[in-house]
This record gives structure tokens, sequence and C-alpha cells, in this order.
């Protein structure tokens, strides 16, 4: 970790919102607010426990709805923008999702714009905004429990060679945009997690704020609607409780929005 002590402040979130979690996950767990708020701060604490940050540095995360037209007033107000994930697919035609791609692809162009962080739905959005083809996976679902496999740019900005985390999507971005760099993959979807060569946006296909109990919960709720076949449930449910580098991958977010 790195031996420079970054100095006490308040690490601002602006988290869009753009999906809600199925009730079963939403009552007991938080929707996505909660959960990247716990996630973010867990990773807070793990890096002052590694005596990367200051003790008295402090986060704060606000939710904004982007389906209801509701966006943060000023870019520099914040030291992230962190994209949600969605049940809504990223390449559709619709008002909310178009606007939020333009708003995506303006953030380079201000000098005020933070860092910008994409998770699932948001890594394809960013996808889409900088002109990758995003769409579904000839694979069909990724689903549950997933070891990443790091790319050299990616062991340096995730630090580590590999990332388990729990995985939830059939669309993928299909290439790695000008201008950005290929940090993780799977078997399953090579473009799992991307940089931008200016260091300002990091995407991630998986689902960092998803613990094994809600990853339970969404296998168990989209097996019986019909969204899963038995196999995919059974297979995906024997490995989801594995560990999982979740606080780690926090950590570095939280680290990616406090350095400059
Ligand atoms: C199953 O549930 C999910 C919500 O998690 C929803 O997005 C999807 O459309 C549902 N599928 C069917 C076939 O009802
Ligand atoms: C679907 C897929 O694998 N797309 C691309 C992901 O990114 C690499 C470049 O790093 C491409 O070679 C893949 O075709």
């Amino acid at each position: 970790m790195a031996a420079m002590a970054l100095k006490a402040k308040d690490i601002r979130i602006a988290l869009l919102v753009c999906g809600t979690p199925i009730p079963a996950v939403a009552k007991p767990f938080g929707e996505y607010p909660a959960l990247f708020r716990n996630l973010l701060h867990s990773g807070l604490d793990l890096l002052k426990s590694q005596k990367a940050v200051d003790p008295d540095t402090t986060l704060t995360l606000k939710g904004f709805d982007v389906r209801e037209d509701i966006y943060p007033e000023r870019l520099s107000d914040w030291d992230g923008i962190m994209i949600s994930g969605s049940a809504s697919n990223a390449y559709d035609d619709v008002p909310w999702i178009n606007k939020l791609v333009d708003y995506v692809k303006e953030l380079p162009r201000d000098k005020e714009a933070p860092k910008v962080i994409g998770i699932c739905f948001g890594h394809q959005i960013i996808g889409r905004a900088f002109n990758a083809k995003v769409g579904k996976s000839s694979r069909g679902w990724e689903l549950g429990w997933t070891q990443t496999e790091l790319t050299e740019s990616g062991s340096k900005f995730w630090q580590d060679d590999i990332m388990r985390i729990q995985e939830l999507h059939q669309d993928i971005v299909h290439d790695v945009p000008q201008g950005f760099t290929l940090l993780a993959s799977t078997a399953h979807t090579t473009n799992q997690s991307m940089i931008s060569d200016d260091n300002k946006i990091v995407t991630l296909q998986g689902h960092p704020e998803f613990t094994g109990p809600i990853m339970t919960e969404f296998i168990k709720f989209r097996t019986a609607n019909g969204t899963f076949s038995k196999e995919l449930s059974d297979a995906s449910t024997l490995v989801v409780d594995r560990p999982l580098d979740n606080i780690k991958a926090a950590a570095r977010i939280v680290q990616f929005c406090h350095s400059e």
C-alpha cells in the first residue's frame, strides 16, 4: 500500500442511482445508496488499518436518482461520481438512459469533473458513452461468485493478480473504447474492468456491493421467475458464499477518489 498517507478530508461520493434491487435484497440490505455507502466505508476502514489514509478521513455518499432526472448540482462538490447497477439495458434507447450517456460523455471535457466509477450497468454506460459496442453476450448470463484475471495494468490498479467478485449480467461491453485500457477479464466476459488513459474513469463489470447472502436472494428470485435455468442456479448457489475481494476493491475505489 502507498507509503505516503493522504491527508484527512471528507471524501464525497455522488452515486447516480440507476436501479432498485429486488425487495428481498432492498429490505434487509438496503437500496443502492446504502449498499455502496456500507461498502465504501468498509474500504475506508481497511485503508485506515493499513495507515494508507489519515485516521480522521471520512466519507459521505449521496444518491441521485437519474431515472427521475435528478443529478448533482455542481461537479466540484464531489470527489467521485459512481454509476450503479440496474435491471435496465445500457444500450436501450430510452430518455433517462440516453441522458445519462450524454452526461458521462461530457465529463472528460469538464475541468471540475471528479473521478468517475461505473459498476455493472455503469461500466456499460461508460462503454457506450465512449463508443464501445454494448449488447448481449453470446454466452448468456455470467452469474454469482467469479474469479476475474487482472491484466498487468489491472494488477497495478486493483493491487492484486485476481479479483473475486459477484457477477450478475448478460450484457457486455464488446470492445475497449479508444483511450481506455483493459484491467480484468474472465472466460465469459473479456472486458470486466477498464481505466481511462487520463486516470479519471474506472469501471467494473462485477458487483463489489454484493455479498454471498445478497447474491443468493437474486439467484432465488430470478430462478423462480424463469430468468435462470435450474442448472445455472444450482451451479451458482454451490459457490455463492466463497470469499470475495469486495472490501479490497472498495479500498482501491476510495483511494482512487481521494487521490489527485
Ligand atoms: C425477473 O426479475 C427481474 C428482477 O430482478 C426482472 O428484471 C426480470 O424482468 C424478471 N423476468 C421475468 C421473466 O419476469
Ligand atoms: C467480447 C470481447 O471479448 N470483446 C473485446 C474485449 O477487449 C479486447 C481488447 O482488450 C478485445 O480483443 C475483445 O474482442
